[in-house]
């Protein structure tokens, strides 16, 4: 069967039925993409309109004017119906994003994140408010100091190894970074009288750097002096001070040590924080404690006669103890912590673990 040749009536007919067609297809469309693929399956270069104009090869020639003008208000109809379609939808947009909830002005704001304090500022305050109320007073003073309050004072001898370049940081001027915070506690004897009940808490420097020493650390150093302190009181006191810091159930022990600056002197430890005092570990030997059970926590000794002379005070009338304790050990211990470094890299990672 042969195709029947195009007439321009049944082209006029196909135009009218595009028409028609496309004013239905609109009422359906409800987005942009949607409405592009229309226009290209009508106007574009394949599309419906392209396919019916090509029957005008076999329309008359004198017909094809009036079909072409025909197709050409096809076309612009089409195209107009779009774009009214296309300014449709963009109102239609607006209007739902106006509609939307918006944005509550007047609602509360999300609260800042907190940091917290670094766990050697933390260690620092625990031990101080610790012993503050234990009835210990704060006492301040300089981190470059002379040689005569960081050491002869203490009666720590011109040619004592402690003073020796290996260990103390020297500026000019015959002055140095204070090796401890005694000097704190010099100066305080030197400005008033007994009885005195003070702790000299800070920086300290000293020309050491590995795994367990930094060469800024901090201290806490304490002093008490009156008539009649003893060795009991000393022992009492840092009892008490351990028991606080540690819990009411750790054992403390004393064993005696040599210090320049205190006669007799002794070392404090507690029993190990990690094993409990056994001294063993997961896997044989406690890590912290080295299978010994006992931690070394605390210096400590009764005041030097010579550094009382040295500050003015009669050693016959008075007698008192002093102790120093190391706040990075203490923060190391507590935290299982086995490298002092971690705490002066600032890494986040690190510190916002505490
Ligand atoms: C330690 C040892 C100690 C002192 C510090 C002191 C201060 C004055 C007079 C006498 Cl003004 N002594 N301080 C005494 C004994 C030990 O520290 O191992 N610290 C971490």
């Amino acid at each position: 069967m042969t195709e029947a040749a195009p007439t321009p009536g049944s082209i006029g007919q196909q135009l009218k039925v595009l028409g028609a067609e496309v004013v239905l297809s609109l009422e359906s469309v409800d987005d942009k993409t949607a409405l592009e693929a229309l226009r290209v399956e009508v106007l574009g270069k394949k599309g419906k309109l392209t396919k019916i104009l090509r029957g005008l090869a076999g329309v008359a020639p004198e017909e094809r004017p009036k079909i072409g003008h025909a197709a050409n208000e096809v076309k612009a109809a089409v195209e107009r119906a779009i774009e009214d379609k296309a300014k449709l939808l963009d109102q239609a947009e607006r209007q739902a994003r106006l509609d939307r909830p918006q944005l509550d002005v007047t609602l509360p704001a999300f609260g800042q994140p907190h940091g917290h304090l670094h766990p050697l500022a933390a260690t620092m305050k625990e031990v101080c408010d610790t012993l503050c109320g234990l009835g210990f007073s704060i006492a301040e003073g300089p981190e470059v100091e002379d040689e005569y309050h960081n050491f002869e004072a203490l009666n720590i001898p011109q040619n004592h190894p402690a003073r020796d370049m290996q260990d103390t940081f020297f500026v000019d001027g015959g002055r140095v970074l204070r090796t401890h915070t005694s000097p704190v506690q010099i100066r305080a004897m030197e400005s008033q009288q007994p009885p005195l009940m003070i702790i000299a808490p800070g920086a300290v420097y000293r020309h050491d750097d590995d795994v367990t020493h930094s060469p800024m650390f901090h201290q806490v150093e304490g002093l008490m002096v009156d008539r009649h302190v003893t060795f009991r009181h000393l022992k009492g006191v840092l009892t008490a001070f351990l028991h606080r810091l540690f819990g009411e159930d750790v054992s403390v022990r004393f064993r005696p040590s040599y210090f320049p600056f205190t006669e007799p002197s002794a070392e404090v430890d507690i029993a190990c924080v990690i094993c409990g005092g056994d001294g063993s570990g997961a896997a044989g030997a406690c890590r912290v404690c080295k299978g010994t059970g006992w931690l070394e926590i605390l210096g400590s000794g009764m005041v030097h006669p010579a550094v009382f002379e040295h500050v003015g005070y009669d050693p016959e009338v008075y007698t008192g103890f002093a102790f120093g304790i190391g706040v990075e050990r203490v923060a190391m211990l507590k935290h299982g912590i086995d490298d002092i470094r971690l705490f002066f890299a600032n890494d986040l990672r690190f510190i916002q673990q505490f």
